[in-house]
């Protein structure tokens, strides 16, 4: 029996993919697919690359590799595209066939046999995929009450306001637990931020199963340690304050869980 593994943001977290891979137990006959933003702010960008392609997954672009690729196409023009020196790091950790890898990847997947589409971000519910501007499939967040795309964490989910009839698994939007929607499932689980990786298993022809059994198909292994640290800003003057988990709380969490278990 083959499954169709489908693995959150990995973000250069080498060592927590090769855990997540070998807690489920992965085969050669099994498929893995990765949602994008595989490279970038943790350690190990060109293991992940090379597992990836020595494993024959297919994987769709993130915003990480959308920048990468646009900043190397740029190079030496008018108008270069400026990235960070988070992202530089990545960027001269690459290999030519890393780059390779990373040119080639698809905005989306579909898995017609489990009546799943991949996409990194997401998808503004109403609208065709061919019709979807690669912007918003790579970094769109939540909805304004006009149903216009966000990048922000706002008030309107996209993925609860979806409604199919393909699963939508995603990325991009890192909350400690996967997020659950009718037609659904973001697994970023902020990896890299010392939260855990997490994957959807299918096997042979199953689709998602509703909300309420969702976790069944859901596995998720620890990140070994924080390897970026995400600062809350204060809200600017006016505007409400960010919605995104405060993961250093997290982390201490899983830090004094992890001392209880060798104090007892
Ligand atoms: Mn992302």
């Amino acid at each position: 029996m083959s499954r169709t593994i489908i693995v959150g943001d990995v973000h250069g977290c080498a060592r927590e993919l090769e855990d997540l891979l070998s807690y489920v137990g992965f085969g050669k006959r099994d498929k893995l697919v990765l949602v994008g933003d595989l490279v970038v702010r943790g350690p190990k960008p060109h293991d992940v690359v090379a597992l990836a392609r020595s494993l024959g997954a297919s994987a769709v672009r993130g915003n990480h590799e959308d920048r990468l690729l646009r900043w190397k196409k740029s190079r030496g023009t008018a108008e270069p595209y400026k990235i960070g020196s988070v992202t530089r790091r990545t960027a001269e950790a690459l290999k030519p066939r890393d780059w390779e890898y990373l040119e080639a990847l698809p905005l989306w997947i579909d898995l017609p046999l489990h009546g799943v589409r991949v996409v990194h971000a997401g998808v503004v519910p109403g609208i065709a995929i061919q019709e979807q501007s690669p912007r918003s499939l790579m970094y769109l967040r939540s909805l304004t009450p006009e149903s216009e795309p966000l990048e922000l964490r706002g008030d309107r989910s996209w993925a609860h306001a979806y409604g199919g009839p393909e699963h939508i698994v995603f990325g991009h939007n890192a909350l400690p637990e996967p997020e659950i929607a009718e037609h659904a499932t973001g697994i970023d689980t902020g990896v890299v931020y010392g939260g855990r990786l997490t994957a959807m298993v299918l096997i042979e022809g199953e689709r998602p199963p509703p909300p309420e059994q969702r976790t069944r198909v859901l596995v998720s292994v620890p990140a070994r340690r924080a390897y970026f640290v995400k600062q809350k800003r204060p809200p600017a003057p006016g505007q409400p304050e960010s919605r995104s988990p405060d993961w250093s709380a997290i982390e201490n969490e899983y830090r004094r869980a992890s001392l209880m278990r060798r104090a007892s």
